[in-house]
């Protein structure tokens, strides 16, 4: 089936056939049932330390100049700039237990560095990151420092991600394309969601060097900040998948299937680009404006049949002209 095995309804009778240790069995089965799993110090301490360091020196430094988004509280894709941030996102033994749950290689993409407590509202990240197939994207938030209830924990919904992927196309009443303007309409909509849904919300008081993998569609976000100023590094590296096809539906039109795509992106880990397919078999994206694409490989053939049109009206005018 087009999910990964961790969210197939086949899920019991894929396990029983996989060869995988007593551990990996029971990581695979919580992941599946909660949509997240908790690894404990994973992280050799010197290369957090100099994380932690990197952010101060750069990352946050308005001296050192950077091209990436960056705020007071967070700075986006600062493995561009530092080792051991990209470290932390190819890491090893999260590399592997990514395989084991998705069965295809991990690219890591995206990373987020938190100086302070995000405090961001209720959301999950297929609306900023989806894939066809659907749901090959996740998320490793790592606790750089510990985490308590003073300094804005993750929180997250245990067995939220088993909803469906909510976008636009569920609130808008009209067709029309949308921007990061209307993003708080989502998050409205996604609490209204969690305030009649029986999730139990919970915290990730983590230690330093722990890391949490949730999976594409969990609801989560940051809680507030109790004591005010205290800091909470923390890393949030951005997964997808081999072999999908990547896109946005925060900034595609979900109504009329024009995608966002995400094509072109950095993998951190081989530095290679990473380009859009369907389980290895190429795709014909086919503009329709001037950020959105729809997907229709029969369109691609009536596209070349046209230019063969034009091209022999062309060698038609010369001739007779
Ligand atoms: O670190 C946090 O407080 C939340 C991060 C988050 O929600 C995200 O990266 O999607």
């Amino acid at each position: 089936m087009n999910l990964p095995w961790v969210e197939s309804p086949f899920f019991n009778e894929i396990l029983k056939t996989k060869n995988l240790t007593e551990e990996e069995k029971q990581l695979a089965t919580e992941y599946n049932k909660n949509g997240f799993v908790v690894l404990r110090n994973v992280f050799p301490e010197d290369v957090i330390d100099q994380v932690k360091a990197d952010m101060n020196q750069k990352g946050f430094n308005e001296d050192f100049p950077v091209t990436v988004y960056r705020d007071k509280t967070r700075i986006q894709d600062l493995w561009q700039y530092s080792d051991s941030t990209k470290q932390i996102s190819s890491n090893d033994t999260i590399m592997k237990t990514l395989e084991m749950l998705y069965d295809r290689e991990p690219i890591p993409f995206q990373t987020l560095n938190f100086k302070f407590g995000s405090q961001q509202r209720a959301h999950s990240d297929t609306i900023h990151f989806s894939s066809i197939p659907a749901r090959y994207m996740c998320g490793v938030w790592v606790a750089l420092e510990d985490v308590t209830p003073e300094n804005g924990a993750v929180f997250y919904y245990s067995g939220s991600h088993r909803m469906p992927e909510y976008n636009f196309a569920h609130i808008k009443d009209a067709p029309e394309d949308t921007t990061y303007n209307d993003y708080v309409q989502y998050e409205d909509f996604m609490q209204s969601i969690m305030n009649v849904s029986e999730f139990d919300k919970k915290f990730f008081y983590a230690k330093k060097g722990d890391a949490l993998i949730w999976s594409s569609n969990i609801i989560h976000g940051g809680s507030k900040v109790e004591a005010e100023g205290s800091t909470r590094y923390s890393q949030v590296t951005h997964y997808y998948f081999k072999d999908c096809i990547y896109y946005t539906p925060m900034l595609s039109n979900m109504v009329t299937n024009e995608l966002y795509l995400r094509n072109g992106f950095k993998n951190i880990k081989t530095g290679e680009s990473v380009q859009s397919n369907f389980n290895g078999h190429n795709i014909t994206p086919i503009s329709t404006g001037k950020d959105k694409s729809i997907l229709n490989n029969r369109l691609d053939e009536v596209k070349k049949i046209m230019d063969l049109v034009k091209l022999k009206n062309k060698i038609v005018n010369k001739l007779f002209k």
